[in-house]
């Protein structure tokens, strides 16, 4: 006799979920559903998919192992409804109880469906996060600005991290002066940790093939680890070999190294199978041991406790509209370069094909490179913020819109930054070595062979110029422009039109 059926989600494979906690081994069973509606709800990259479902098998025979009764639909099982209500209601019958407990989904779309759900649902909060909603509103209520360094400071109090006292580790609570800085190709750096796939893996990696080969992306090779045993070898890899760089090339882009010191760890975190603080005390007791400086155990911290927490207490604060934003009135279609299509711009290229391959590309590669490209030429925020929600590893709708709708495109009108990210050729110049494989020239600020990154961040800046000139930290900027003289002005828009032109005719840009 089963008193409740216990939701958890492909997301929620952590032992000390809440739904858990809360559920009774002995009465209650455990619902886990591999459904249609959440492999297509956009076009997952086929690794991703992999991942999920993998990580979801894996996870429901620890359950089992553990004690519990687990019903679980594969997303080949004939009677499967194809949604995650669906396979909810379908146990509710074949159980007899419409009892539900579930811990809060991570996005409106499924929180609002389980609200909705004709059953009787109890939902409970998620407490995988440092930070929770109610701490985050009373943080948020009433600030003109709601600037992620002030949150990050409540964060280190909140956890003790860095802190000697109420003072900050090393006298300073952000140590990014230090990092920021370009990087050069070494063959001594450490790859991250990749796992052979085993027999679990690949029968998922055999349907996924089946079904979703068709989506952008390669599913093979699949490196990525699906249990919590994996996650911890993949944490304790980074640590001892990559902690301690990881302030110097964080921002750093390199075509022969896609990872550089990058962690990989957001895949592990996002489903569950690592912790936050977890991750955090083994980053600050590397430090403690001396064995990394502060600037790269500050700098990775601030990226869990501080960047992370935060947009997810903005996704949660803005409600279910938050995707549709639109401030800047953006319309164009996403240009089919996104999608592998042939483009000039090694910068972009490169960015891409490595997300085909690898489903994931680093933080600057995101905002600097793709989206830094779109937000320049208007494209749509809904139609990018579906593509970045495609096509990473780590992608999950309360951390990849924040970041895009908010940090990237400047959608919501500047909740998150302050100023939008935006940058001509230069930057990237600066911080990779892509430019010098470019067909465009970097140095060309008009003419048909400028950097369009060039041509196009000036057009963004005069067709926004009422929003924007009156915000002190652009201030500077539109005075450069004042001092141009005419006809280098009117180059760099012609030079920009010509750019948008291409890609409103769908031509090579
Ligand atoms: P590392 O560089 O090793 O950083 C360590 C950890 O810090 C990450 O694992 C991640 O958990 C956290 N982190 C770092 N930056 C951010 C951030 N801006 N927001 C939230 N957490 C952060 N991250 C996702 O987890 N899922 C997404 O869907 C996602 N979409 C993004 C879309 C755009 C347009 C941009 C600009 C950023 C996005 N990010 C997203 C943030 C960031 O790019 C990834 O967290 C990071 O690249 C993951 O790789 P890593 O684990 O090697 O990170
Ligand atoms: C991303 C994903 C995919 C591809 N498939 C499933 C699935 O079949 N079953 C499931 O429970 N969850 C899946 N997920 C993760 C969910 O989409 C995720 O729980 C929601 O997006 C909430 O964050
Ligand atoms: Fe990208 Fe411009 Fe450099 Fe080419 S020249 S790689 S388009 S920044």
């Amino acid at each position: 006799m089963v008193k409740r059926l216990v939701l958890v989600l492909g997301d929620q494979l952590s032992a000390g979920l809440s739904a858990l906690g809360a559920a009774d081994k002995a009465h209650d069973l455990i619902v886990m559903a591999e459904v249609a509606d959440e492999a297509s709800y956009v076009p997952h990259h086929p690794k991703k998919i992999a991942l999920v479902l993998s990580a979801m098998r894996h996870f429901a025979a620890e359950l089992e192992r553990d004690g519990w009764q687990v019903a679980y639909t594969r997303l080949d099982d004939p009677d499967s409804s194809g949604s995650i209500v669906g396979e909810l209601i379908r146990r509710a019958e074949a159980y007899g109880t419409g009892k539900v407990i579930a811990t809060m989904p991570g996005e409106w779309r499924l929180i609002q469906a389980l609200e909705n759900a004709p059953l009787s649902v109890t939902l409970l909060p998620d407490d995988r996060f440092i930070a929770t909603p109610g701490e985050f509103d009373a943080w948020a209520e009433g600030r003109k600005e709601l600037r992620m360094e002030w949150f990050y400071r409540m964060m280190r109090r909140k956890t003790g991290l860095l802190m000697e006292g109420d003072t900050p580790a090393g006298g300073k609570w952000n140590f990014d002066h230090d990092n920021r800085k370009p990087a050069a190709p070494d063959l001594f750096r450490a790859a991250p940790l990749r796992f052979a796939p085993d027999a679990v893996t690949q029968e998922v990696l055999d349907l996924v093939g089946a079904r979703f080969g068709g989506n952008f992306g390669a599913l093979l090779p699949f490196h990525y680890g699906v249990t919590r045993a994996d996650a911890l070898a993949a944490l304790d890899h980074f640590a001892r070999h990559l902690l301690a760089g990881f302030g110097d090339t964080q921002d750093a882009m390199l075509e022969s190294d896609p990872f550089l010191n990058h962690s990989l760890l957001s895949p592990y975190l996002n489903l569950g199978l690592l912790r936050p603080l977890e991750i955090c005390r083994r980053v600050e007791a590397e430090w403690q041991a001396g064995r990394v400086p502060i600037n790269a155990a500050e700098g990775y911290i601030r990226q869990i406790i501080g960047w992370r927490e935060y947009m997810r207490g903005i996704y949660l604060r803005e409600g279910p509209d938050y995707t549709a934003r639109n401030a800047l009135g953006h319309e164009r279609a996403l240009p089919a370069m996104f999608w592998g299509g042939e483009t000039r711009m090694n910068c972009i290229s490169h960015a891409v094909a490595q997300t085909r391959d690898e489903a994931y590309a680093h933080h600057i590669q995101r905002l600097m490179v793709t989206g830094n490209f779109a937000l320049l030429a208007g494209v749509d925020p809904g139609a990018l913020h579906e593509w970045y929600l495609a096509v990473y590893i780590d992608a999950f709708e309360w951390v990849e819109a924040p970041n895009t709708i908010g940090m990237s495109q400047f959608a919501d009108g500047g909740i998150i930054a302050s100023k939008p990210y935006v940058s001509s050729g230069n930057y990237i110049d600066r911080m990779s070595d892509y430019c010098a494989g470019c067909a465009y020239k970097v140095k060309d600020k008009t003419g048909e062979s400028a950097c369009p990154f060039n041509l196009l961040y000036w057009d963004f800046l005069i067709r926004h110029r009422d929003r924007f000139a009156r915000n002190p930290r652009m201030g500077p900027i539109y005075r450069t422009w004042e001092r141009m003289d005419e006809g280098r002005r009117a180059a760099l828009l012609e030079g920009a039109a010509r750019v948008l032109g291409r890609l409103e005719r769908g031509e090579v840009v």
